[in-house]
């Protein structure tokens, strides 16, 4: 199919989406003739003229991948979506691009010089609910407080979010095409010992992109900042000795983000160390294959520390059985991450733990509260499988002098931990088929 095909008919369920949503705001009580997007206000640093980097409220770009802030997207049953954009005529800036996609087609688009001249466009909206950032714009449109994201409509919108149309799919995979050229690139400069603001810098050529253009900051990280599990200094020296790389990177198409991790070992390492990385790496691609219609994605989580615990018994890092060792919970200061994420518009995206689109909450387990997904796989997901295992002295420290502590081989603790850690991370799109492997193709292993 086309682009164009591809896109309208993703619009066409976007609109179903928010009409089905409207019907959940109307049975409970609160009925709306349509919902205003606003694709958001910019801010600007506390006391300053300078922006902060602006992102679209991302139920907005769900309809019209057009940056920059202001324009109002009308979406009401039965009617063409209506998107008027904000052109300014500016001097100190350039005006946010009028880009080339299918949205001009299928949506009706009109071009105004600016924000006021947009909410003149739009008129008085007070049977709309208003989705945004900017409560002064729904109040300018004659839509009351209440009116501003109004729970139930939010809920049903947030949890249809979690079903991608082929559109978004595609999307995902062109941002992880776009990704591949610089995980070529810092894996070639790792080999030729780069530092790892040179490999960030590497990313971006290689990528095309600016540093706002990533979905997230990229963690690039030699050796024990590894171990840091949203590492950002990327520091200017060389790295010392610089035995193990971890990337965790991404890139943008559309709106849409990829989300993919690799760790690298150079050859002469710890073996011990090397057999984790390729336990971790088979483990991912495993539970990845377990992403079916129906899957629990906390037993995925489970059956994750369980490979931790084997792994580590493996190398006799635990001295304990993997039973024994999940009883004591420790797996949890080697693995203390979610096994993964919804992916979309948002890299951590909406409705991961919604337990249905009313709004009720899965709650993660109390083992494992940074889990973030806990809603049940279905088919047309799209999720991260990021399995873990770090070395981080901060969250070891109370077992080695705690009861637990002749568990564990603390003198090869302590050779492992100038490794840092592994991720290894891949996205999945879950189809009534079974799971496809978005970006392994695409992005090579650890070999
Ligand atoms: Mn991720």
């Amino acid at each position: 199919m086309d682009e164009q095909a591809l896109f309208r008919a993703h619009v066409a369920t976007a609109r179903a989406d928010v009409e089905a949503a409207l019907e959940a705001s109307r049975a409970a009580g609160r009925a709306f003739d349509g919902v205003v997007f606003h694709a958001g206000t910019d801010h600007l640093f506390h006391d300053d003229d300078q922006h902060v980097p602006f992102r679209p409220v991302f139920h907005f770009a769900r309809f019209a991948p057009q940056p920059g802030p202001h324009h109002l997207l009308v979406v009401e049953p039965g009617k063409t979506p209506r998107l008027v954009r904000v052109v300014p005529r500016d001097f100190w800036y350039e005006p946010p691009a009028t880009i080339d996609h299918p949205f001009m087609d299928v949506l009706d688009v009109e071009d105004v010089g600016s924000a006021d001249e947009a909410q003149k466009a739009v008129g008085a909206r007070s049977t709309f609910a208003y989705v945004g950032n900017d409560a002064s714009v729904a109040a300018a449109l004659g839509i009351a407080e209440t009116a501003v994201q109004p729970d139930e409509l939010m809920h049903a919108l947030d949890w249809r979010r979690g079903f991608k149309t082929d559109y978004e799919v595609a999307c995902v995979r062109r941002a992880a095409e776009r990704s591949a050229p610089g995980f070529a690139a810092v894996r070639a400069g790792f080999e030729a010992g780069a530092s790892e603001r040179e490999l960030h810098a590497a990313y971006l050529a290689a990528t095309e992109m600016l540093e706002n253009d990533c979905p997230y900051g990229t963690i690039i990280g030699y050796d024990t900042h590894a171990a840091v599990l949203h590492y950002q200094s990327k520091v200017i020296a060389k790295p010392a000795p610089g035995r193990v790389l971890l990337i965790d990177a991404g890139a943008v198409f559309q709106g849409y983000a990829s989300d993919v991790t690799r760790t690298w070992m150079r050859p002469g390492g710890h073996a011990a160390f090397g057999e984790l990385i390729d336990g971790i790496d088979a483990l991912e691609l495993e539970l990845l294959e377990r992403c079916t219609p129906g899957q629990s994605y906390i037993e995925l989580h489970r059956a994750a520390h369980r490979r931790v615990a084997e792994l580590l018994g493996g190398i006799g890092v635990l001295k304990v059985s993997a039973d024994e060792a999940l009883e004591k919970k420790l797996t949890l200061p080697f693995f203390p991450h979610g096994l993964g994420h919804h992916l979309g518009l948002q890299v951590h995206d909406v409705g991961g733990r919604q337990a249905g689109p009313d709004g009720s909450i899965h709650e993660p387990p109390p083992d494992f509260p940074s889990l973030r997904t806990t809603r049940p796989v279905e088919a047309g997901h799209v999720l991260t499988i990021e399995p873990g295992l770090y070395f981080i002295p901060m969250l070891l420290e109370p077992v080695r002098n705690g009861d637990d502590s002749g568990a564990v081989d603390w003198a090869l603790v302590d050779e492992l931990t100038p490794y840092g850690g592994i991720r290894i991370e891949d996205d999945v799109h879950v189809t009534a088929d079974g799971p496809v492997n978005l970006t392994r193709s695409l992005i090579p292993g650890h070999r």
